[in-house]
């Protein structure tokens, strides 16, 4: 009997320690990215909820990085209760193995709760590369009744990122690869850029650059035009119109006064260019854009890159395809006929549309029908018989310079039209063997300007 309530007693106190240990939560700080030379960014937060019944004194923390930041990333961390700095640590050596122990003198009141916090000061933007972590453990040593003990490790629910940035988050708008003829204006890139950070710092553009990572030149591009919308408002329009770095450094246009992005807002970047009179057809336009900024102190440097590639193309449509069904088999003899469908489409930054009253067609070189083994070449579209030439001495230039067929109904377009053309190429005596695989193009007239399409291909 007298075992037995010895026993009992020996459990009655282990229940009695185990309701009045203090309790040790992470509140699960998230603090949001971090950005060099930010200060004082709170990172961590424990709730100590103390014993009821007797104060609880802590007398040492052991404080660990289970992230990748290293001590050459970070220049101080505190623990503060409040506005009270507990503890001011600048050499933070060992943090990520094993962890620092230092001692604390704190004592939590009976049956009071407190609530610790961890804050971070970040080392400047030579010292970080981006992409390093914080996820703090910490491990609390304390007595109570005269016994002591720890917390354990108490591990942080939510880990910060570095990120060497100015702007955290930078959205290129999805554009379709456009068509630019002659004279035209039109958007090659939007950009947004939004500050997403622990700091309440502003962020200071200093300058802006705009370059050409493709081929037209200034003699392509009379004119970038850079719109600006910045804390919820329109600026005046940026013009640049000496381009004459746009494909090497960037035209660089610096702000007169630096341009302010109040803390946690965006900029949106939106860049026109206008094709000069007369460019060189095929030449091709891909943006990239560098800001240079100020947020916390700290120089930065940040750029985005468009993922669309735009092309310059002279008037006209810009799109001329071959969409021919082949016969099978691929043979056609005397009196037959083959049929060649032609997609044709405006598909440009302009608003006009586009007429066609001429069509060529030749031979491939390495084909060998000769003109005189053709006896008509006629071409349809929905509506019927757009024009035909029967006349020998004009399809004898089939394999040469190419046979023009007038249409006597012209192919009118609205802008951004398209239509299917269909060319009929009758044979009459040919010679077993020859080949024939004809090319076309259409002459167009776009806003009075004129020119031969593409090759359809
Ligand atoms: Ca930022
Ligand atoms: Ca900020
Ligand atoms: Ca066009
Ligand atoms: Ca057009």
């Amino acid at each position: 009997m007298k075992r037995l309530s010895v026993c009992l007693a020996a459990l009655g106190y282990l229940a009695v320690a185990a309701i009045g240990a203090p309790v040790f939560t992470d509140k699960g700080v998230d603090a949001g990215y971090l950005n060099p030379g930010d200060s004082a960014i709170v990172v961590q937060e424990t709730e100590i909820r103390g014993d009821p019944g007797a104060a609880t004194h802590l007398y040492a923390v052991t404080i660990r990085n289970d992230g990748t930041a290293s001590p050459s990333h970070l220049t101080k961390l505190e623990l503060r209760d409040g506005g009270n700095i507990l503890l001011s640590i600048a050499d933070l050596s060992g943090i990520n193995t094993g962890g620092i122990t230092v001692p604390l003198n704190y004592t939590i009141p009976a049956g009071a709760t407190c609530s610790l916090k961890v804050l971070v000061w970040l080392a400047g933007t030579t010292a970080i590369s981006g992409g390093e972590t914080l996820k703090l453990a910490l491990n609390y040593y304390y007595t109570l009744n005269g016994a002591a003990s720890d917390s354990g490790w108490i591990l942080d629910r939510c880990a910060e990122e570095l990120v060497k940035a100015g702007f955290e988050k930078v959205e290129e708008m999805a554009l379709n690869p456009a068509y630019f003829n002659p004279g035209n204006t039109g958007t090659v890139q939007v950009i947004t850029w939004e500050d997403h950070d622990a700091n309440a710092s502003p962020i200071y553009i200093s300058s802006l650059t705009v370059k050409n990572l493709e081929s037209a030149t200034q003699d392509d591009v009379t004119q970038v035009t850079v719109f600006l919308h910045a804390n919820g408002v329109d600026l005046a329009p940026i013009t640049l119109t000496d381009l004459s770095n746009w494909n090497s450094d960037g035209v660089k246009y610096v702000f007169r006064a630096p341009l302010m992005i109040n803390d946690e807002q965006g900029l949106t970047c939106e860049i026109k260019v206008t094709i000069s009179d007369t460019p060189t057809a095929t030449r091709k336009i891909r943006t990239k854009v560098t800001l240079e900024l100020r947020e916390n102190g700290q120089l930065l440097e940040q750029a985005s890159a468009s993922p669309s590639t735009h092309t310059i193309l002279m008037p006209g449509v810009e799109v001329v395809q071959d969409v021919s069904r082949l016969p099978e088999p691929r043979v056609v003899n005397e009196g037959g006929t083959l049929n060649q469908r032609i997609l044709l489409q405006d598909d440009d930054a302009n608003e006009d549309g586009v007429a066609i009253d001429r069509i060529r067609v030749w031979n491939s070189e390495d084909a060998t029908t000769s003109g005189e083994e053709l006896q008509e070449i006629a071409v349809y579209d929905a509506r019927g018989l757009l024009g035909r030439v029967r006349d020998a001495g004009a399809l004898s230039a089939f394999q040469g310079p190419g046979v023009e067929i007038p249409l006597s109904r012209p192919i009118v377009l609205h802008d951004d039209g398209r239509t299917i053309i269909t060319i009929s190429y009758t044979i009459a005596d040919p010679v077993p063997g020859h080949t024939i695989r004809p090319k076309a193009q259409v002459w167009c007239d776009e806003a009075r300007t004129y020119g031969w399409s593409p090759v359809a291909t």
